[in-house]
């Protein structure tokens, strides 16, 4: 009774553990911590509908987790297993948003966080979370797969828990999201779309739309649509691509760890992995935030992109579509106000200025 009362107290609705603890590695012993992440929202967007001719696209705005992007569904289970086995510290090689997450779940586990990131490369707001989180970041002169590389090196040396997607925890953690959007719908969607960069969440989607599927709680699985950017596209190219190179920094990635999880979604689901370029990607950027009020990250956005690309000529007529959308504008603030412009007047403290600015504005 004590620990029901204590797992309730957590966070009112509860988080991914405590609503899918029958689907996750669980033991007694686990903690069940929580931020709240999951339970994300799932909303119709009808300009892609028109565009589309599908008859539903609905959106998975995985960017309102806790830490706003998806990765706090596997972090959540990962970091609880690393307190689990006593660990005293964690360790990932991120493109910033696994940084961000783990630096916040290990905050609220007291346990001390190592971040490896691609100097340069990484968003400010993300960085700003690894900070604010009181994360040590370690900028490396490289790119992520070099510091995934390292990152896997020093686990295997150090008593660190690597909580990057490899830790199959991840995975158990991130496939909710899919189980989430069957509880939602009833039942599978005919086509998913989803970002590909490291390939963790592909592989993680298929495995809970395959797990709900043979539980009988859906009587089908979605074909899967991946996408990743043109110069970081390894999935597509079939090999790993040295010099990745995107403004969707979240996935700029050669060498995907899950690449074997992501041939399998694809294959499986007979569904497809695909590229989009960055111009793609920042028209179905500037088209959520404009049409359909979701103020994503480039990366977020590639998903979209890759459905427009593919079915941008009607041919999803009589199918519901599921795009996840995976981390928040607001993460990557510089590239918002690059890549849009600003509807700005500057004016005086004058109402007769600010009346004529709005009559402008109207017409
Ligand atoms: C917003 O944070 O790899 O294919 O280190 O941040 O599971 O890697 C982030 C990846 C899509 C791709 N969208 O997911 C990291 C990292 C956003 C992301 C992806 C990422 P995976």
């Amino acid at each position: 009774m004590a620990s029901n009362a204590l797992r309730t107290g957590l966070s009112i609705g509860g988080g991914v553990l405590e609503r899918y603890a029958d689907w996750l590695p669980l033991t007694e012993a686990t903690p069940c911590i929580t931020l709240g992440e999951g339970s994300t929202p799932l909303v119709r967007a009808e300009s892609l509908e028109r565009a589309t001719g599908a008859d539903e696209v609905w959106l998975k705005l995985e960017l309102c987790n806790p830490t706003g992007s998806f990765k706090d569904r596997g972090m959540v289970v990962a970091v609880a297993k690393a307190v689990e086995q006593s660990a005293s510290a964690v360790l990932c090689a991120s493109t910033g948003n696994t940084s961000a997450s783990a630096a916040a779940y290990a905050a609220r586990c007291g346990l001390r966080a190592f971040v490896l990131v691609p100097e340069g490369r990484i968003a400010q707001g993300k960085l700003a979370q690894a900070a604010a989180h009181g994360a040590r970041v370690l900028a490396v002169d490289g790119n992520f797969d070099d510091a995934l590389r390292l990152a896997q090196e020093l686990t295997d040396q150090l008593p660190l828990a690597l909580v990057n997607s490899v830790n199959p925890y991840r995975i158990e953690g991130q496939k909710t999201a899919a189980m989430e959007i069957v509880d939602s719908l009833g039942d599978a969607p005919d086509l998913h779309c989803i970002p590909v960069g490291n390939a963790g969440n592909i592989t993680a989607y298929w495995k809970g739309y395959c797990e709900y599927f043979h539980a009988e709680i859906a009587s089908r699985r979605p074909r899967m649509l991946g996408v990743q950017a043109a110069g970081a596209a390894p999935l597509v190219h079939g090999h790993p691509v040295e010099k990745p190179e995107t403004i969707a920094t979240a996935i700029r990635i050669g060498a995907p760890a899950s690449w074997d999880g992501a041939i399998a979604a694809r294959d499986e689901s007979e569904g497809a992995i695909i590229s989009t370029t960055d111009e793609q990607i920042l028209d179905a950027y500037r088209m959520l935030a404009d049409a359909e009020g979701v103020f994503c990250e480039p990366a977020s956005a590639a998903s979209v992109a890759g459905m427009l690309a593919r079915h941008g000529d009607g041919s999803l007529a009589g199918q519901r579509v599921v795009c996840t959308i995976t981390g928040h504008g607001l993460k990557d603030p510089e590239r918002a106000v690059e890549s849009v412009t600003a509807d700005v007047v500057e004016i005086d403290s004058d109402f007769a200025q600010a009346v004529a600015a709005i009559e402008e504005g109207l017409q």
